[in-house]
């Protein structure tokens, strides 16, 4: 295409707008829009590192893949490189892409794809990104943990030509006193700590483990934050079978540290790993951490997810119970995946993968027992009158579906006749006496019959 006699007709300028506007708003809606868990869909992605820069939330996590040809451990972690995700409302979330790939950190043995568990941290208007990875052979033994240094959360970052000297490990997380110290903690069967420099790439202490944690079993990816003078030292733990995410309280940044409680449960389904940070944004107080939503066959491809976290008065922390729904407002015109819901009834409701071939595609709800429901809550309805609603379904048997707002009591504000047929289809209905605002949505199945549920939608 000739840009230039493009960019000089002004009837053509017309149209190259509408279709620049087109394009975004086609982009727009491409992007990751999802409040729930997983909340990142089109990649495999682990051990979320939050963190709250300039107003936005921002999230580096791991990068799993599926093992390519030239990697011989098809059951292991396989990882290459790192993107940063952002949102402001936890909803919508941007990729800003690849930050940092093995492929350009000299030090780094690519052969392994090692780029685990990172972190991130600003200083002076300077974001400074650590990552451990395995280095080149014959240069030191296992992992070391690197640092590239970026302008801007999003990069570009300029990798260091060295790993930090002195450390060997893994999952580094960085922390910076209210007195301007800074700490790298990293894990290697314990977790260690040391001061670091003002420069945020060199050790400015000896090594020190971490004492105080339970003394048996494996522990890595620390997380540590402070809050009302607390230092809160959170740490994937093996009590039992594999990981569960535990805390223990002191006084320091170094510790000691005295063991306070569990924060989230071993995974019911068997994912080996979890890894996690904490952040408070706008307010509330939220658990990053991973499961292996999209891969329940093979642990070492998570998914990473938010959920809220909450203090006791006394400054414990309660226990987070994960949940599909996640956190976040949903648009009631924008596209709600139902199967990512708040609460089921006890029989007759189900999920499945759309396609098992493709988990990438996502799930469906089913609904095969007269009176079984599906709870999604916070839906904003916006301010002005909701008139129907667009359900994508399939029903071999035709059903009728009831949608409520907030409580099972509450009056039916639509009825949505499902025919039999085959395959997808969209069916719409009227809604009425729907208030405007944020509800809880609930949709029950009257009577016999059986539908699955892609996606709904207002308008
Ligand atoms: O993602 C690879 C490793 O698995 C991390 O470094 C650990 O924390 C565990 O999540």
């Amino acid at each position: 295409m000739n840009l230039l006699y493009f960019t000089k007709n002004p009837d053509i300028m017309k149209s190259s707008s509408l279709f620049l506007s087109l394009l975004i708003l086609i982009m727009l809606s491409s992007m990751n829009v999802y409040s729930q868990n997983p909340f990142i869909r089109d990649q495999f992605t682990a051990d979320p590192s939050a963190r709250v820069f300039n107003g936005r939330v921002y999230v580096f996590p791991s990068h799993d893949i599926p093992a390519p040809e030239d990697f011989a451990r098809k059951d292991w972690f396989c990882m290459e490189d790192y993107h940063v995700f952002s949102s402001s409302n936890l909803s919508d979330w941007t990729d800003h892409g690849v930050i940092v790939s093995q492929e350009n950190v000299n030090w780094v043995n690519s052969a392994t794809y090692s780029m685990w568990a990172p972190d991130c941290i600003e200083r002076n208007g300077r974001y400074y990104f650590y990552f451990p990875a395995n280095v080149k052979p014959g240069s030191g033994r296992g992992f070391g943990i690197g640092v590239a240094v970026a302008d801007k959360p999003e990069g570009p970052y300029t990798r260091q030509p060295e790993p930090i000297k002195g450390v060997v490990g893994i999952d580094p997380n960085v922390f910076i006193d209210k007195d301007g110290q800074a700490y790298l903690y990293w894990s290697q069967g314990n977790i260690f700590g040391a001061k670091l420099k003002e420069n945020m790439l060199e050790l400015d202490s000896e090594v020190t483990v971490i004492k105080e944690m339970p003394a048996k079993g494996l522990k890595e990816g620390p997380y540590l934050f402070e809050r009302k003078g607390t230092y809160y030292m959170t740490y994937p733990h093996v009590q039992n079978r594999t990981e569960r995410l535990e805390y223990a309280t002191g006084d320091n940044p170094m510790g000691p540290f005295k063991f306070a409680g569990v924060i989230m449960d071993e995974s019911p389904t068997g994912c080996w790993t979890n890894h996690h940070s904490i952040i408070e944004y706008e307010g509330q107080w939220y658990l990053f951490y991973h499961h292996n939503d999209l891969s329940p066959k093979f642990d070492k491809n998570r998914s990473v997810r938010i959920d809220s976290l909450f203090f006791n008065d006394d400054g414990s922390i309660r226990k987070v119970i994960p949940t599909l729904r996640g956190v976040g407002v949903s648009d009631a015109r924008g596209v709600i995946e139902i199967d990512r819901y708040s609460s089921i009834s006890e029989k007759g409701t189900s999920t499945e993968f759309l396609d098992p071939t493709d988990t990438f595609k996502g799930w469906k709800l089913i609904l095969n027992a007269p009176g079984s429901w599906v709870k999604y809550n916070s839906v904003d309805f916006g301010k002005k009158k909701t008139g129907s609603v667009e359900i994508t379904v399939s029903s071999s048997t035709g059903a009728t579906l009831l949608l409520r707002a907030d409580k099972p009591e509450s009056p039916v504000i639509s009825e949505v006749n499902i025919p039999a047929g085959d395959g997808w289809n969209t069916v719409s209905a009227r809604v009425k006496k729907l208030k405007p605002g944020v509800h809880h949505l609930l949709i029950t199945l009257k009577g016999e019959g059986e539908v699955e549920i892609d996606r709904l939608s207002f308008k």
